[in-house]
C-alpha cells in the first residue's frame, strides 16, 4: 500500500532528523539532516524518539472562551413617549404643545388665554366618537383632565357657536 509505506518513511525521516539534531551531536553539526531509514524499522523508530519535546504542531489547540456582550447600544435613544398635552385657546385659535402622543393615559390641560369663554372637545376621527369634553372656561382658567387615548387621529375644537369655523380646531396623532 503506497500510502502506508509513505507514512512510515515520513515518520522515520522525521524521527531521524530529530535524533540528528539532538545533544549527542556537536554544536557545529546541529543542522538538521534527513536520514533515510528503511521501512523495516516499523514502530521502533518512533519509540527511540520518546521523551523528546513534541514536534511543532502537536500542542493542543485551545480556543478562547467567547462571551456575549450584555451592554446595550449607547447610541440607541430611549423612545420619546409624551403623556401630557397642553391645549391653549384664544380668539380664535387652538394651539397644542405637541402634535403626536403615545397611546395610553394622557393628561390634557386646557388653558384659556383669550378674553372670551371657550371650551374643548376631543373627537376620535377614526370612530367619530367624543373622547372628552371641557365645559366653558373663562379667561385665564386652566382645567386639567386625564384621558385614555388609543392609537388614531383626534380633532380638538371649541364647540361654541362659530368658534370652530373661525379657526378654533387642530388635529393630533396618537400612536
Ligand atoms: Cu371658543
Amino acid at each position: 500500500m503506497p500510502v502506508r509505506g509513505g507514512s512510515i518513511l515520513l515518520a522515520a525521516a522525521v524521527a531521524g532528523a530529530a535524533l540528528g539534531a539532538g545533544p549527542a551531536v556537536g554544536a557545529k553539526h546541529r543542522k538538521a539532516r534527513w536520514v533515510a531509514i528503511k521501512a523495516r524499522t516499523h514502530g521502533h523508530t518512533a519509540a527511540r524518539g520518546a521523551g523528546r519535546p513534541p514536534l511543532v504542531g502537536t500542542q493542543p489547540v485551545t480556543t478562547p472562551a467567547t462571551t456575549t456582550p450584555t451592554t446595550t447600544d449607547p447610541t440607541t435613544p430611549a423612545p420619546i413617549c409624551p403623556t401630557a398635552l397642553g391645549v391653549t385657546e384664544d380668539e380664535y385659535h387652538t394651539y397644542v404643545s405637541r402634535s403626536t402622543l403615545c397611546p395610553g393615559s394622557i393628561l390634557i390641560q386646557l388653558r384659556n388665554t383669550g378674553e372670551d369663554p371657550h371650551n374643548l372637545e376631543v373627537l376620535n376621527l377614526d370612530t367619530s366618537s367624543t373622547v372628552a369634553t371641557w365645559d366653558d372656561a373663562g379667561p385665564g382658567d386652566v382645567v386639567t383632565k386625564r384621558v385614555t387615548l388609543v392609537a388614531g387621529s383626534y380633532r380638538l375644537f371649541c364647540t361654541l357657536p362659530t368658534h370652530d369655523e373661525l379657526g378654533m380646531h387642530t388635529v393630533i396623532t396618537v400612536g
